[in-house]
């Protein structure tokens, strides 16, 4: 319905663009666009009426060099259509923010596999994010400071094009998907350096670098206790596919975990009973040198479960 809207609102109105961004903190379709979830952002919504989109691409568009601008809250669209094509955007973020980037194909029946790229000119958010929990089409969700310029690039995963290659893009302001009590502490690169966590923390982190290891510590009493540890990252936006290792007092790995209870759940759930007394560290890591920066976030959460009197 919002995208009828924007697209009836701005027929022959050359000046509606301008409006729609300048304001539009009040402006019910941003309402629709805010309120859509990760979760819902994967049903369809009035696919057909989509094209004409607000903002359709001009090739050439391959490079930054030639991106074209895109506002936030409208929806751009196109198609890979030639042989290496990419189709590269711009939007400028003047409010700091949890900002999403949503790409559909699949959705609307392309035949396109897609994958977006972000990246600013300091290349503090270069990402790469493919599939989503619902759909082969990608959603990104980040928090981002403002003012910045970002590019997203459109292609497809595996240098497909054709005439049915097509392909619409929104940016949007968003809301923080989760909540959270507390930060990690960088550096905290190796288990001296661990953050400190207790029982039902739900603490913020992230994967500054591929290469980036976050180190978590607790202490466990003379008393068999129930480990259980869960990322939430990808299953909400973040491009983070993570790692968890546990490492027991004596820093022997005791148990690393990739996923979650399905095997295509890219968030870690994991699980173990601890019997040694003294200082228990977790370490998360990206899977393969998946990539970091401010976009590969994730929230840990730690539950220590005490048995109340040994058997
Ligand atoms: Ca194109
Ligand atoms: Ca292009
Ligand atoms: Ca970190």
């Amino acid at each position: 319905m919002f995208a009828l809207l924007i697209i009836t609102g701005c027929q022959g109105c050359g000046g509606c663009h301008g409006d729609l961004s300048d304001d539009n903190s009040n402006d019910p379709m941003d309402t629709a666009v805010l309120d859509s979830g990760i979760v819902d952002s994967a049903q369809p919504v009035d696919t057909a009426e989509l094209l004409p989109c607000a903002v359709p691409e001009i090739e050439p568009n391959n490079t930054p060099g030639t991106a074209q601008v895109l506002p936030m809250e409208e929806w751009a669209c196109g198609g890979l259509y030639e042989e290496g094509d990419f189709d590269t955007f711009q939007f400028d973020l003047e409010t700091s923010g949890w900002v999403k980037v949503w790409a559909r194909g699949a959705d609307i029946g392309s035949s396109a596999n897609l994958q977006i790229t972000l990246d600013d000119a300091s290349y503090d958010y270069t990402t790469l994010a493919a599939a989503s929990p619902d759909s082969p089409d990608p959603v990104l969700l980040f928090p981002a400071e403002a003012p910045n310029r970002f590019y997203v690039t459109v292609s497809d995963q595996w240098y497909g094009h054709g005439e049915d290659y097509v392909w619409e893009l929104l940016v949007s302001e968003a809301k923080q998907p989760l909540l959270w009590e507390a930060n990690e502490a960088e550096p905290n690169d190796g288990k001296q350096d661990g953050t400190p966590i207790y029982d039902g923390d739900r603490i913020y982190g992230v994967i500054e670098t591929g290469s980036d290891a976050d180190w978590y510590v607790f202490d466990m009493p003379d008393t068999q206790t129930t480990l259980t540890a869960t990322i939430e990252a990808w299953n909400y936006g973040s491009p983070l596919s993570a790692q968890v290792g546990l490492y027991s007092p004596d820093n022997t790995l005791i148990s690393l975990q990739m996923r979650g209870e399905d095997t295509l759940d890219l968030d870690p759930l994991m699980v173990e009973t601890l019997n040694a007394a003294g200082e228990w560290g977790l370490k998360i890591t990206p899977e393969n040198d998946t990539g970091g920066g401010v976009t590969y976030w994730y929230v840990l959460e730690v539950s220590l479960d005490t048995e109340a009197s040994a058997p």
